[in-house]
């Protein structure tokens, strides 16, 4: 802890790259891993990818409903509030959620990787996107321009990143001197990738996770511990 946080105090571009981990404290769901995690219960291509919507959109905008109502009831924790309140920092995400903006991360500083659960958009090219109230969250429906079914704006399987949002993640990456990697399992291209640029850049890697699987490299900082603890620890002036 005192190596990391002496890493912490030295960086002067410092960049977050968070996942599924961060949230799991406010009761949102991982995604990998034993338990109550996302893909031991279900089959990712059958519910993350346009092949699996094209084949039961009923069932995939169901899902997406479930983990809405989820994410509705849900409240950031101490270690999304002591992220945010580095205000110097760049904060890139793979999360789908709004806990780092509702912890007070000012609106678009955050970074999303894999798109946001708060809107829907045509699953064609016609552009149209709508806001979705995450209290009441829709189930399948038509897209009012064009007719075809609308689908969260999140990132599938097989689908591009997307791109304004990819080239200022990477850009912030190869210039930073300190990437914090908290709660991913670093499963998932391009976005893990992160980790190997920011280190071949020469950055310091600080690593927060439950699992000491997370700790790939050895001349990363590994610190042991769940986010909501850890992090706080982290920022603390002791
Ligand atoms: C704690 C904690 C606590 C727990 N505190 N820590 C072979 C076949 C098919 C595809 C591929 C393939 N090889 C590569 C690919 C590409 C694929 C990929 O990487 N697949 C791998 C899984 C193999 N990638 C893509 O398809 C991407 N696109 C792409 O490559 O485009 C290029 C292209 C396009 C077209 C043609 C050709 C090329 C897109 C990836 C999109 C990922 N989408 C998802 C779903 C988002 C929507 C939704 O939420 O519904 O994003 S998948 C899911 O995984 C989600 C996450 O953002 C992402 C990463 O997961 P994350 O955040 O790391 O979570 P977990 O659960 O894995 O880990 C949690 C961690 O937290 C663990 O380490 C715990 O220990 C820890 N933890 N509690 C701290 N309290
Ligand atoms: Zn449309």
């Amino acid at each position: 802890m005192q190596q990391a946080k002496a890493s912490i105090a030295r960086a002067r571009r410092p960049v977050s790259f968070s996942g599924a981990g961060l949230s799991a404290e406010s009761g949102i769901a991982t995604f990998r891993g034993q338990g109550d995690s996302l893909w031991s219960q279900y089959d990712p291509m059958r519910l993350a990818s346009e092949e699996g919507f094209r084949a039961n959109p009923e069932l995939v905008m169901d899902w997406y409903a479930a983990r809405r109502s989820t994410l509705a009831a849900a409240s950031p924790h101490a270690g999304h509030h002591a992220l945010v309140q580095q205000t110097s920092w760049v904060h890139v995400t793979q999360n789908v959620d709004d806990l780092l903006e509702r912890a007070g991360a000012p609106p678009d500083s955050v970074l999303h990787l894999h798109g946001s659960l708060l809107s829907d958009r045509c699953l064609l090219t016609c552009g149209y996107e709508q806001a979705v109230d995450l209290a009441d969250p829709p189930g399948l429906r038509q897209c009012p321009q064009c007719a075809a079914p609308l689908r969260p704006t999140v990132v599938w399987f097989g689908e591009h990143l997307p791109e304004d949002t990819w080239t200022a993640a990477r850009a912030a990456v190869q210039q930073c001197d300190l990437l914090l990697v908290v709660g991913t399992s670093a499963a998932v291209y391009p976005a893990a990738g992160l980790i190997e640029l920011a280190r071949e850049n020469g950055a310091e890697i600080l690593i927060a996770n439950t699992d000491d699987a997370a700790a790939i490299d050895k001349r990363d900082v590994f610190v042991h511990g769940p986010a909501a603890k850890v992090l706080p620890q982290l920022f603390s002036g002791d």
